[in-house]
């Protein structure tokens, strides 16, 4: 029996924001009264769960023609600001919570409808084409938005590398399953492991970014390492972190938010200012760092894929 848990809507954000800063103060006054009890630099010590892990430089990235030319987000609120149900419902947590994730060795099984069936070493993948930095636009459906420097390359880059069979009309992804390191994943808030799903035209689009770092780094655990999918047109939760898999079918797969409420979250979950979710509206957004809202776009400003989906009902296919 799945427990249902309410996203947080937009309009709690702030408050939450206030609530962080409380905590970052208190957290930073306790660290500092011990820092000068014991004369230990009060920076090596400050605020743990909030700092990111180092990550390593990432090599030889190009600049991507398919970038936005907007202003990027504080990597500080990327990194601490997630959703990452794995590890935490509370967005401030997976940043402290995926601190000793092990992201290796990491394997990613290809299988279903699909020539070359394989197990495939993560570097392997990271390696299969040349890095871009792609600029992207991300609107989680709850109302907040980011603008992200990501890096990887097009996820049709390794489709077309696995082969798939003609029949395949789908592809499934899931994230990892492991309790033990995701405390998340012992809660029932979600049915375990995490899906999602993309019909096959989606996938190939040249926008959908299969995804290994951000801000020119190796990605941080809170954020999907050690490999996720980046979909700028679609709301938030379809862009899987933490893939161990990728299945070819011919059926429409489930996806884990569709699953736990249908009436709330579809298939295709396209940004669409002009469908709201049944809870609130979809009109406005958020940026991260940002005080006031700002208009949501349809496709989220990415209109090129609008023929994907000319024909279809987009508030029947929501
Ligand atoms: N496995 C997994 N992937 C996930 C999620 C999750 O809880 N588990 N949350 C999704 C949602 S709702 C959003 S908005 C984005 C957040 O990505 P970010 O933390 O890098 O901003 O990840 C998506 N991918
Ligand atoms: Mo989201």
């Amino acid at each position: 029996m799945l427990i249902k848990k309410p996203e947080i809507p937009s309009s709690e954000i702030t408050s939450k924001d206030l609530y962080l800063n409380r905590r970052k103060f208190l957290a930073g006054a306790a660290l500092a009264g011990a820092a000068a009890a014991t004369g230990i630099a009060f920076r090596a010590l400050a605020s743990p769960s909030l700092t990111a892990a180092a990550n390593a430089k990432i090599d030889g990235i190009q600049k991507s023609g398919l970038s936005a030319a907007e202003k990027q987000t504080p990597y500080k609120d990327v990194t601490n600001y997630n959703n990452f149900y794995e590890f935490s419902t509370d967005k401030y947590e997976p940043a402290g919570a995926a601190k000793d994730f092990r992201t290796r060795p990491w394997t990613v099984t290809i299988d279903g409808a699909v020539k070359k069936k394989q197990v495939l070493d993560v570097d392997s993948i990271i390696k299969m084409a040349a890095p871009e930095e792609r600029i992207y636009r991300h609107r989680c459906v709850e109302g907040w938005s980011i603008v992200v420097p990501w890096v990887g390359f097009s996820l049709s880059e390794l489709i077309k590398r696995a082969e798939p069979l003609g029949k395949a009309r789908f592809v499934e992804f899931t994230t990892l399953y492991d309790p033990k390191q995701m405390p998340g994943q012992r809660v029932a808030v979600l049915k375990w492991p995490y899906v999602e799903g993309l019909r096959m035209d989606e996938a190939m689009h040249p926008l959908a970014l299969l995804c290994f770092g951000m801000y020119g780094e190796v990605l941080p655990n809170q954020d999907g390492a050690p490999l996720r999918l980046v979909m700028p047109w679609k709301y938030g939760f379809k862009s899987v972190k933490s893939i161990v898999r990728i299945r070819f079918t011919d059926d429409q797969p489930m996806n884990s938010w569709q699953l736990s409420a249908p009436n709330e979250y579809g298939f295709y979950s396209n940004v669409n200012p002009n469908v709201d979710h049944p809870r609130w509206s979809q009109a406005k957004e958020r940026r991260l760092g940002e005080f006031s809202k700002r208009p949501t776009l349809m496709f989220n400003g990415y209109d090129q894929v609008a023929s994907l989906y000319s024909g279809m009902d987009l508030k029947k296919n929501f």
